[in-house]
């Protein structure tokens, strides 16, 4: 029996290697906040390493791709993730999805294998929620609302200067939106981004699922006054309203949803002064579920509890909801196709949910999906320590070409 076709790995260490340079930070890894300079740069190197051999394709709403035609091809399998990182985050987080898509393509090319349908390697705009949140890949999907723009994670004003640095157009962003009978499937290699995979001493995580999320920004307001002199029975203090509710959001989430977890990832006062009460308290609040009935039960007792909490500090609270992603699963005819190419290598697979959100979890709306997880050292992700044996990073992408030629060989011309 032939033994399965492997990719190049010297060559997609000098891709990874090239691209780790771009957005580097001193601490090791990198800054490529979506449509950042950085993230710019990085896809100009994408197009210009994917233009020797491949045709590059950039959409409406700024997805860059690689496509290996096929003759006679009637539809295309997608595989791919993104290139911006949270800030100050590692090196493999979507990188990788990225480079071993390319790395994918050229390998098939070269090995002349003519298969049913295209192929096309994908890096998507915003996965990280920079700005939106899986902006390239629910626009691709047509999931992108109007009010998603509207009210932007990242805020309106980011978003404008995003669109205007990479030259997209807000009103043509939906136009990326893909037919989903032009595609045979999407297939994502990605980092773990938790200590699964790296505790069990298994280098394949076959992904059943995503996890599904909530995002909001709460303003609790309440009055200024002079720090010295204001006595503490007569403040309206926002910081410690603010405050006691995070820490009641913590509690909560431990005693009644072992099923969710919780996050505030960002949080301001204002004025801002040592010695001025605050007025006003500005926090991020995201939680996370594979299971959609518990998340919405938490989000209704949390937004019970954020005015409870303002009304003790007599103090108002608002809020705005600016992301509503819901559990997928991935489907099982991607899963199978990942686990027959890890079993065609003597790989050992795990079967494991996403705690992590991704692109994929928009293309799963749309065509049949699946993801490929390697594993993260200690679990560290969206830090600069975060870090996959290179071995990991070659058996992943190889386990990424079986599984391609897998999903698109189940085609017909
Ligand atoms: O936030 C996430 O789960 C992903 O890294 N965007
Ligand atoms: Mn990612
Ligand atoms: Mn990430």
């Amino acid at each position: 029996m032939m033994p399965p076709l492997q990719i190049n790995a010297e060559r997609l260490r000098s891709d990874f290697e090239a691209l780790s340079r771009i957005g580097a930070t001193a601490e090791g890894g990198v800054s490529r906040p979506a449509l950042s300079e950085a993230h710019l740069a990085a896809r100009a190197w994408f197009r210009e390493r994917a233009a020797a051999g491949l045709e590059v394709n950039v959409d409406p709403a700024g997805n860059h791709s690689a496509v290996l035609r096929q003759p006679g091809a009637r539809k295309t399998l997608l595989l791919g993730s993104h290139l911006d990182s949270v800030p100050q985050g590692g090196n493999y987080d979507g990188s990788i999805g990225v480079l071993a898509a390319l790395e994918v393509l050229r390998t098939i090319k070269e090995a002349e294998l003519l298969l049913p349908v295209n192929l096309e390697a994908i890096d998507f705009t915003d996965e990280e929620g920079t700005l939106v949140g899986a902006l390239g890949s629910e626009a691709l999907a047509g999931l992108l609302k109007e009010v998603a723009l509207r009210h932007p994670r990242g805020g309106r004003a980011a978003l404008e200067a995003g669109l205007a640095r990479a030259g997209l157009k807000e009103s043509h962003l939906l136009e990326a939106r893909r037919d989903p009978q032009s595609l045979a499937g999407f297939l994502e290699l990605h980092i773990e981004q938790g200590p699964r995979l790296d505790q069990a001493g298994v280098s394949i995580g076959v992904v059943t699922g995503i996890v599904g999320s909530r995002s909001f920004w709460f303003t609790f307001e309440g009055r200024a006054n002079h720090a010295g002199t204001t006595p503490m029975s007569m403040r309206a203090d926002a910081g410690v309203a603010a405050s006691a509710f995070v820490v009641a959001i913590r509690k909560i989430v431990l005693e009644q949803f072992p099923q969710c977890v919780a996050t505030v990832g960002q949080m301001t006062f204002e004025p801002g002064a040592f010695n001025i009460i605050p007025a006003r308290a500005r926090h991020s609040l995201e939680f996370r579920s594979v299971d959609g009935d518990a998340l919405e039960n938490l989000k209704t007792l949390l937004l019970e509890r954020a005015c409870s909490e303002a009304k003790k500090q007599e103090c108002r609270v608002a809020w705005e909801q600016v992301a509503n992603w819901n559990p997928v699963a991935m489907h099982p005819a991607a899963q199978a196709a990942i686990l027959q190419s890890a079993k065609a290598q003597g790989v050992e697979t795990l079967s494991m949910p996403s705690g992590a959100g991704h692109d994929a979890q928009s293309l799963a709306h749309i065509t049949p999906t699946g993801m490929i997880f390697v594993p993260s050292v200690k679990g560290i992700s969206h830090h600069p320590d975060e870090y996959t044996e290179w071995a990991h990073c070659v058996q992943g992408a190889n386990v990424l070409l079986g599984a391609v030629i897998r999903m698109a060989t189940q085609h017909e011309r």
